[in-house]
């Protein structure tokens, strides 16, 4: 049952998606220019604005019509949310558990019908999928996702933390909604936000599968292998940007404090995002038995990830990968890895960060020192809390 396929359903959602994508860019001008404390825009934002009626209106009221339909269905599928599932190794995943049949992917993309043609020209089986707006660049949007989410009446199994933006070749920071540098908001923050609001509905009593929370890490973010070492490196400091809110006005954009660069943005993001997997598993992993993982899916270097690169890059970097590091992996193979973590009863261990050898065995693989740390894991949670005014 895909509670959004109806065509006048998607012509709805595609007329708020236009909406919803005008409101964003416009909203991200004001805020940068008129807020000066995160916690003025995040007040702002707290305003009932007319996306959020309209999210309301298009999606929610046709998903609670359909409730008795999906509670049907879900005694005997388990229910996966993937963020960013329109394409590369997200829409590689929603494919490779889809086809199972025994699983309903909640596809949470911000472009509604880039997503649903992705799911047709994937060939997933119609009810197979629902596709769910959200934009984890801002906050209000990750709110609404949620309640959207819970008006579905599905009990979560697992939720997997997949999208990402990489802007390399950026001069000068983009920002979110709220006016946060825009690849540490979608990559960690966003996640973050979705993470902590969704871990409720990960612990129902109504199906006795083992839940699960995903962040997708990275090798790039690890200091402590080749790729790790190709400047510019990881390196959260001592996260006073962030701390400062990386508005690149009273702060830096960047976590350290230091200058703006996109490629260190995008492998801080993923930093955070190895910690946060494992500060989760350490607050809630014995309380509530989901396990918390993070992996290293291999380098699936035909994705959009590179499509702010320059054309030479994207020309070079999937045969550099597949013939010299032999670290190069089909976006399908991605896929099967990821789906791998979500539903193999061999993967439960919590804490894990999972990587593949060459054969495509999976194993339990080191983190850096940094993407290690237990009082960096800490510090970061606590800031990024009261970032989003979660305390
Ligand atoms: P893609 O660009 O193909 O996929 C990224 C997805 O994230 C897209 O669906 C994109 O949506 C979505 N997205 C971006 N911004 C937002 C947002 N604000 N709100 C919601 N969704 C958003 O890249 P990959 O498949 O390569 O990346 C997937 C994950 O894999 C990332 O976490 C990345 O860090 C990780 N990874 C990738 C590697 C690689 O070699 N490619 C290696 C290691 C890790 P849209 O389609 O609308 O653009
Ligand atoms: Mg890297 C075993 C060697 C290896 C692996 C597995 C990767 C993965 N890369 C390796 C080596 C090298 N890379 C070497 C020797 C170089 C210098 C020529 C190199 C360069 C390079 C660049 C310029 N690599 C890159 C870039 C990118 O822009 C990508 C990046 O860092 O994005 C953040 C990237 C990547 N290399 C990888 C992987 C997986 C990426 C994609 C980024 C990610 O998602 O983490």
């Amino acid at each position: 049952m895909a509670v959004c396929n109806a065509p006048q359903l998607t012509a709805m959602c595609s007329t708020f998606n236009g909406l919803h994508t005008e409101k964003v860019a416009s909203g991200c001008a004001t805020n940068v220019q008129s807020s000066a404390f995160l916690g003025t825009r995040l007040a702002h934002m707290k305003q009932t604005s007319m996306l959020a009626r309209a999210n309301q209106v298009s999606v929610a009221a046709p998903a609670e019509t359909k409730k008795s339909e999906a509670s049907k269905k879900t005694s005997t599928q388990s229910t996966v949310i993937i963020t960013g599932a329109s394409s590369g190794l997200g829409l590689a995943t929603a494919q490779a558990l889809a086809r199972t049949g025994e699983w309903h992917v909640i596809m949470a993309c911000r472009d509604f019908l880039k997503a649903e043609r992705a799911a047709k020209s994937a060939g997933m089986p119609k009810g197979s999928y629902t596709v769910m707006h959200l934009d984890l660049a801002s906050l209000e949007s990750v709110k609404q996702f949620v309640d959207n989410f819970r008006r579905s009446g599905r009990p979560l199994d697992v939720l997997v933390c997949n999208a990402a933006v990489y802007f390399p070749t950026e001069k000068q920071p983009r920002f979110s909604a709220e006016g946060i540098e825009l690849s540490v908001a979608t990559n960690h923050l966003g996640h973050f936000y979705l993470a902590r609001l969704l871990l409720e509905d990960l612990q129902h009593k109504k199906t006795d599968t083992n839940r699960r929370l995903i962040i997708v890490g990275s090798i790039t973010g690890n200091t402590n292998t080749l790729a790790g070492n190709i400047p510019p490196k990881a390196n959260l400091g001592d996260l006073r940007g962030l701390a400062g809110g990386l508005n690149g006005v009273q702060s830096s954009a960047m976590i350290d404090g230091g200058e703006f660069d996109g490629a260190k943005a995008y492998k801080d993001s993923k930093v955070c995002n190895m910690l946060t997997m494992q500060e989760f598993h350490r607050r809630y992993h014995k309380q509530t038995g989901i396990t918390f993982a993070s992996l290293y899916p291999g380098c699936i270097a035909t994705t959009g990830l590179f499509r702010e690169h320059i054309p030479l890059f994207r020309t070079l970097f999937p045969p550099f990968q597949k013939y010299i590091t032999k670290g190069y992996v089909s976006e399908e193979e991605s896929g099967k890895r990821l789906a791998q973590v979500v539903s193999d009863p061999k993967m439960t261990k919590s804490g894990v960060y999972w990587s593949w050898s060459n054969d495509s065995n999976s194993f339990e693989n080191q983190l850096s020192e940094e993407a290690s740390d237990a009082d960096k894991a800490l510090k970061l949670w606590e800031i990024s809390e009261k970032l989003l005014e979660l305390e």
